[in-house]
C-alpha cells in the first residue's frame, strides 16, 4: 500500500487550483512532477558545490565530480548493469536514441535492415529514418494489430541475417501496451542482430534489469520519471559502445588530441561531449533513490489498479472509443468520445482542474493506423488516486453532455 498522504506531500506542485478547482495531473506520460528532494537536490547543488565536473583540482569541482559519478553508481545500480562505463547521460531518450543511430551510420550499409515498429514515439523512427538515408539500409517496421499489439509472427518474418538492428519501445507512449521485449532481444539476437530499447515509458512504471532483458541498448528520460527535464540515460553493453564512433566532439570525450587527429575516451565519456547537466544527473540520482524508496513494485501495482479501474468507470460512462486494447499495459489510457474532437474534449477537461495530452503524442503511424487524428490520453503515476478517477468521470459526464 503506498502512503497516499506522505506521497502528495512531496509534491507541493499537486497542491494548487486550477480555474478554480483541485488540480488532477493525468499528463504523466509527457512529464511526471517532481518531488522535494529532486527541488532540493538541484538547489542544494547550486548553494553548495557548483563547478564543472571532471576538471579541476580544487575542492567544489572534486565534490561536484563525486556527486554526479555517484549519481551515475545510483542509476548502474537501478537498472543492474555490469558497469558504470555503461552509463551515458544525456538529454533524454532522445538523445539516447539519435546517439546510436548516428553511430550506425558509420557501420550500416545498403542492402542491410533496420528494424522498428509501427508503435514507435517519431524519435524512435526519424533517427533511424536519417541513418537509412544516409547509409542506404532499409527501414523496415513490425506492424500492429487493433488492439495496438505488435504482431510478432511478422517480426519473425522480417528478422534475417541482413538485420543489423532493432529498435523499440518497451512501453508505447500512446496506448499503453506492454511489449514482449524479451522475446524480440532473444530473436533478434538469435540473426545476430543488436537490439535498442527505447525505455521512456517504462522506467517509471516497473522495474528493469538490463543484464536480464540481454538488452544491448536502453534509454530513458528523467523527465517522466520524477526527475528533472533535459536529461536522460543510455544503456549500452561496454564493448558495444566501445566500438561505436561518438556523436558530438569535443571536451571530456577524448584521450588525446592533437592538430591532426584525435583518440576518443573510452565509454561512458567519449560520448559526453562537453559540461554536462551536472545539477540535472545529479538529481536524476534523487529521483531514482526516492522511487526506489517507495518501490517500484508498489508504483507499478498501484498504477495496474488505477489503470483497471479508470478503464471499468470510463465504459460504464458509455460513448467511449478505446484504442489500445492489449492484456498487457500499463497505466496509460488514450480515448475517444464519439463524435468529439480529442482536442475540445481535452480543454474542457483543463476548464475543470483535468490535465490530460490530446492529440497524437508523437505517434502518428499509430493514429494512421486507427484513422484517427488524435486521442485523450490519460496517463497515471504515483501520485494519482481513485478519488481522482470519479472526479475525472464526473468531469467526463459533463463534457459529454457539452459535446455528444
Ligand atoms: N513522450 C509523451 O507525451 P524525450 O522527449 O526525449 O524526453 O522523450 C521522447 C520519447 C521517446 N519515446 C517514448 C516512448 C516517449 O514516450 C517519448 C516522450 C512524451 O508521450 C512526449 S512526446
Amino acid at each position: 500500500m503506498l502512503d497516499k498522504k506522505y506521497i502528495k506531500e512531496q509534491f507541493p506542485i499537486l497542491n494548487q487550483k486550477i480555474h478554480k478547482r483541485d488540480l488532477i495531473y493525468f499528463d504523466n506520460g509527457a512529464t511526471s512532477q517532481t518531488p522535494n528532494v529532486v527541488v532540493d537536490s538541484i538547489s542544494g547543488y547550486y548553494s553548495t558545490i557548483n563547478s564543472n565536473v571532471h576538471r579541476g583540482i580544487h575542492t567544489l569541482s572534486q565534490k561536484a565530480t563525486v556527486a554526479m559519478e555517484d549519481a551515475r553508481e545510483v542509476v548502474k545500480k537501478h537498472l543492474n548493469a555490469k558497469s558504470e562505463k555503461e552509463i551515458i547521460f544525456t538529454k533524454g531518450t532522445t538523445d539516447g536514441i539519435n546517439i546510436i543511430a548516428h553511430a550506425m551510420r558509420f557501420i550500416l550499409k545498403k542492402g542491410d535492415e533496420v528494424i522498428i515498429s509501427q508503435l514507435e514515439h517519431h524519435s524512435n523512427i526519424v533517427p533511424w529514418q536519417m541513418a537509412c538515408e544516409i547509409t542506404g539500409a532499409t527501414l523496415k517496421y513490425i506492424p500492429i494489430n487493433k488492439k495496438g499489439e505488435l504482431i510478432m509472427g511478422e517480426f519473425d518474418k522480417l528478422l534475417s541475417d541482413k538485420t543489423i538492428i532493432v529498435s523499440v519501445n518497451h512501453v508505447s507512449n500512446a496506448l499503453g501496451t506492454i511489449n514482449p521485449v524479451s522475446e524480440i532481444i532473444e530473436k533478434a539476437h538469435n540473426v545476430g542482430a543488436l537490439v535498442f530499447i527505447d525505455g521512456a515509458q517504462s522506467i517509471p512504471h516497473m522495474k528493469v534489469d538490463v543484464q536480464d532483458l540481454d538488452a544491448d541498448f536502453y534509454a530513458f528520460s528523467g523527465h517522466k520519471v520524477y526527475g528533472p527535464t533535459g536529461v536522460g540515460i543510455l544503456y549500452g553493453k561496454e564493448e558495444i559502445l566501445n566500438s561505436l564512433k561518438p556523436y558530438q566532439g569535443g571536451g571530456e570525450m577524448i584521450k588525446e588530441v592533437t592538430l591532426e587527429r584525435t583518440i576518443y575516451a573510452d565509454v561512458p565519456f567519449r560520448f559526453e561531449a562537453g559540461t554536462p547537466n551536472i545539477e540535472g544527473n545529479i538529481a536524476l540520482a534523487s529521483a531514482i533513490n526516492f522511487i526506489n524508496k517507495i518501490g517500484v513494485d508498489n508504483i507499478s501495482k498501484h498504477e495496474d489498479e488505477l489503470l483497471i479501474y479508470a478503464t471499468e468507470k470510463l465504459t460504464q460512462l458509455g460513448g467511449i472509443d478505446f484504442y489500445g486494447t492489449s492484456k498487457h499495459k500499463s497505466g496509460v489510457i488514450s480515448f475517444n468520445l464519439k463524435g468529439a474532437h480529442s482536442s475540445d474534449v481535452g480543454a474542457i477537461l483543463d476548464k475543470l482542474g483535468i490535465a490530460v495530452r490530446t492529440g497524437q503524442h508523437c505517434t502518428q503511424p499509430i493514429m494512421d493506423y486507427f484513422g484517427i487524428s488524435g486521442t485523450v490520453r490519460i496517463s497515471f503515476a504515483i501520485y494519482n488516486t481513485k478519488e481522482e478517477i470519479d472526479t475525472f468521470i464526473k468531469a467526463m459526464e459533463r463534457v459529454k453532455m457539452m459535446l455528444m
